[in-house]
């Protein structure tokens, strides 16, 4: 008998208010606390109709006013503060991208960063018309981040990733005018059109949300994602562990957060030095201990096995333990509450990104090129703060579970091939999960997305949909906080195929996976669009025919909704656990809804109520299925 059992979210949640028990010990300020202070929330902002985009204002719409002081009705000023969150989320994943370009940019053979996937970079570079013959690798890349660069501002053409698209689709994007161009253009166009005096019409504003999107999904993340593994290695299955119960009261420990891998690749390769352990160890802990928080957690655990402690409302937890001696960030997702919760305890709050600077913090100034020096210095500082801790405050829950994780789409091709092709050379083709789905072994897929949000019960609704998918033999792909959400639960621990339908535990066992796969961070759901598109060509169909689709349940950040703008963008159905502030305007929600299925074939469902949101998932992927005759 298999002792494998889930965690709960009632058994996280006792750990959080055991922590939470610590932190009003220390006068400690907490999400769960300033969630009370700010709710109810505003109705104006909820719906989308408060207007501050000129000084006339702000505007909010009611039935005595239905228009701005400029005229505004509130489709237009929906629309308006739709295509504004959009184009924040695309700016940011998109930042993200070009700072992996410049680290490209800046490796060398005997430098900080070095090319770890060379095959992967000569191949980008052939698809991109790069001449490769007889090159040194790092002229090579250097030339491939140079051109990757270049897609930011280029003054003519759209996306190169676009071409990676099923015959026609790229075509039909431009005919429709949604084919992203340079990415900083769409930024900045869409912020032109937002301005006083623009675009009021909510179709020419959700058609820039889309192409907006495309940029960040197709141009900036996927940008970020290639050369991320080109400099850090393609992930490969690979074993970790999830929850806080990963962190070593007896070692120092460094917690790193955020987005972007060149960082935290850099702090986890002095962390594994001798000469730093040894300091450690002359210092009275007995090792360090590197876990991570949000995305940055899920890049190096793809790539090293790092343990993750926790996701997006996990952050403050991991101060809360009294045994964190460092927190370091980057980009992204960073609550700026962790500047005065370090303060209550000895934990350092090291910021170390000129986009994410904040109070109460220790500014490291990080960069590619001295990004050993400052890995060195941060670890440092970490191990000789051990000495610091309170030990009336450290408690860290024993809560873990056993995760393998990494897979990339080269990963699950490999593992996939392996199991029909054994005897056969590999054909490195997405054929035989394309026959596990036309025979109805495996129904369709999900790619399950997106953050934690106080508005929903923290990590259940990602939980529980899985669950209910994989007990109906829809596997699981999934990214950011919803992976980690998984991950805790112990979903990616290969003995929860038990939890699956009798198909998806056969498919399970024989290529040894777990029924929910991890694909890494949040910009790496542009894996899942180029899974879905090699799905595609090699099925002949187009990405919006296949019985897959993207959910949301939980997201908050902007980049969540260039996230779903790119995913429905790109022809996959997407459904969402949380309103993106549209609910003012019913030509908004109807265009986002329906309306955008002839450009796309795909559309937005919204849908508060979760038990609702699966079963809906689950019959559109059965509508896909019937209308395909499988
Ligand atoms: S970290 S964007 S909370 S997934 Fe990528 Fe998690 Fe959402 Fe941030």
């Amino acid at each position: 008998m298999s002792e494998f059992k889930l965690t709960t979210v009632e058994e996280f949640e006792a750990a959080t208010n055991r922590l939470l028990e610590t932190g009003a010990k220390v006068g400690a300020d907490s999400w769960q606390m300033r969630v009370k202070n700010q709710t109810p929330h505003c109705k104006f902002g909820e719906q989308g109709i408060c207007c501050r985009i000129c000084s006339m204002g702000p505007c909010r719409i009611t039935p005595k006013a239905p228009r701005g002081i400029c005229g505004c009705d509130a489709h237009g000023i929906v629309g308006r503060n739709y295509l504004k969150f959009t184009a924040g989320g695309a700016s940011a994943h998109s930042d993200h991208g070009r700072e992996i370009c410049h680290t490209l940019h800046c490796a060398a053979e005997d430098g900080n960063y070095k090319v770890k996937d060379p095959e992967k970079l000569i191949r980008i570079a052939k698809e991109w018309g790069i001449e490769t013959e007889g090159k040194d690798i790092y002229a090579l890349a250097h030339e491939v981040a140079e051109t990757g660069l270049m897609e930011y501002g280029k003054p003519f053409g759209y996306q190169r990733f676009l071409d990676r698209m099923p015959e026609g689709q790229k075509e039909k994007l431009i005919e429709d005018e949604i084919a992203p161009r340079a990415i900083d253009r769409e930024v900045s166009s869409s912020l032109h059109m937002t301005h006083m005096g623009c675009s009021s019409l909510p179709e020419a504003l959700v058609k820039q949300s889309i192409r907006c999107g495309l940029a960040d999904g197709w141009g900036g993340s996927m940008m970020g994602t290639e050369f991320s593994d080109v400099l850090f290695g393609t992930p490969k299955p690979i074993d970790t562990e999830a929850n806080l119960g990963v962190m070593v009261e007896e070692n120092v420990n460094i917690v790193v957060h955020g987005h972007d891998p060149s960082l935290s690749e850099m702090i986890c390769e002095y962390a594994d030095d001798p000469e730093m352990i040894a300091y450690a160890k002359e210092m009275g802990a007995k090792g360090i201990t590197v876990s991570g928080v949000c995305c940055t957690s899920n890049e190096v655990a793809m790539r090293r096995g790092i343990p993750m402690a926790g996701n997006f409302l996990q952050q403050e937890n991991v101060v809360l333990t009294g045994a964190c001696e460092a927190i370091v960030v980057d980009v992204q997702c960073i609550f700026p509450a962790l500047g005065p919760l370090s303060k209550c305890f000895h934990t350092k709050f090291v910021t170390t990104s000129p986009i994410a600077q904040m109070p109460d913090s220790e500014f490291i100034r990080f960069s590619a090129e001295t990004a050993g020096e400052n890995a060195k210095a941060i670890v440092k500082m970490a191990i000789e703060n051990f000495k610091n801790r309170k030990p009336e405050l450290v408690h860290i829950p024993q809560l873990k579970q056993k995760a393998t994780v990494g897979y990339s789409v080269e990963a699950i091709v490999k593992v996939l091939d392996s199991v029909t092709n054994s005897q056969v050379d590999v054909t490195g083709t997405t054929k035989p999960l394309l026959e596990c789905i036309t025979s109805g072994v495996i129904r369709g897929a999900v790619a399950m997305v997106g953050c934690n949000n106080p508005k929903i019960r923290p990590d259940y609704a990602h939980i529980e949909l899985m669950k209910k998918c994989i007990a109906n033999d829809i596997i699981i792909i999934a990214s950011g906080c919803s992976a980690q959400a998984a991950a805790k639960a112990g979903l990616m621990d290969k003995s929860a195929k038990d939890l699956c339908g009798a198909g998806l535990k056969r498919v399970c066992e024989l290529a040894d996976i777990p029924p929910v796969l991890h694909m890494g961070s949040c910009v790496d759901i542009s894996r899942m669009m180029i899974l879905a598109a090699e799905l595609a060509k090699d099925a002949g169909l187009q990405i919006h025919q296949l019985p897959v689709v993207g959910c949301a349940p939980e997201w908050m950040s902007e980049k969540a909704v260039s996230i779903g703008n790119y995913v429905i963008g790109t022809g996959i159905d997407t459904f969402l656990g949380v309103d993106p502030y549209v609910s003012g305007s019913d030509q908004m929600a109807q265009i986002l809804t329906e309306g955008t299925r002839k450009w796309t074939g795909a559309a937005f469902t919204v849908e508060t109520d979760i038990e609702k949101l699966v079963d809906l998932m689950i019959e559109r992927i059965e509508e896909k299925r019937a209308a395909l005759g499988i």
